[in-house]
């Protein structure tokens, strides 16, 4: 058995999150795949026994559970001693870019992935305002990369890992990068991450089935 094990599927940005670092660090770890499009999340098993927030991703090590991939980061830069912060400034620092990305740009963008992409909802008021939401949140991070090689500090942390979580889907959810020439600089250096692949390469369940 491996040192940690994670409840994730492929499509999941979140999930990403967590597969990036336990790769890039070179951590001992195994998938453990879950059936969300068929509603495993939501059952009263999976509340129980995995996560009572019905979410993914869920990282077991040992006799610990850790859901929330913010929380999970944290922690795995303790452990694994890499992408943490080495001040508390650093400390500060990352943590904003991890709930900003958590509240203004992964809600958005994974939610209207969801719906553009794998519901096929096409357009409509809601996808408009998710998308709305999601552009401002990426005219934010676009200014901010302008200058600086990574988001936090003077190399990745684990608000890099966060943050770009779903910016690989950018071909499902239909980002011109163009628009965002900071951020695309910003997502090449990430790709050059010792353990990089995308997700789709790094956790199972892709393809859907038809
Ligand atoms: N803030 C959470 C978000 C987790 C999340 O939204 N996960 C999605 C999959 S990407 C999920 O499991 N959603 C289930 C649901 O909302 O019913 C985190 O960062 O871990």
């Amino acid at each position: 058995m491996a040192d940690f094990t994670l409840y994730c599927m492929a499509q999941s940005g979140n999930a990403y999150k967590v597969a990036l670092m336990l790769n890039s660090c070179g951590a001992d770890w195994e998938a453990r795949w879950v059936d969300f499009f068929n509603g495993e999340t939501r059952t009263e098993d999976y509340s129980r026994d995995v996560n009572v927030m019905g979410e993914v991703p869920v990282l077991v090590h040992g006799d610990l559970k850790l859901s929330q991939s913010g929380s999970i980061l944290t922690y795995l830069a303790g452990e694994l001693g890499q992408y943490g912060p080495k001040t508390v400034e650093e400390e500060r620092e990352i943590l904003r870019w991890i709930l900003f990305d958590n509240h203004k740009l992964t809600s958005y963008t994974g939610t209207y992935r969801f719906l553009r992409h794998f519901t096929k909802s096409g357009d409509t008021p809601v996808t408009e305002f998710l998308g709305g939401r999601m552009h401002g949140a990426l005219a934010v991070m676009n200014q901010h990369m302008d200058g600086r090689d990574f988001v936090a500090a003077d190399r990745p942390t684990i608000a890099d890992i966060s943050i770009c979580g779903y910016l690989f889907f950018d071909d499902e959810i239909g980002l011109d990068w163009d628009q965002y020439p900071h951020i695309h600089a910003w997502l090449q250096r990430i790709k050059e991450l010792p353990g990089w692949k995308h997700p789709y390469d790094m956790m199972p369940g892709h393809p859907l089935p038809e």
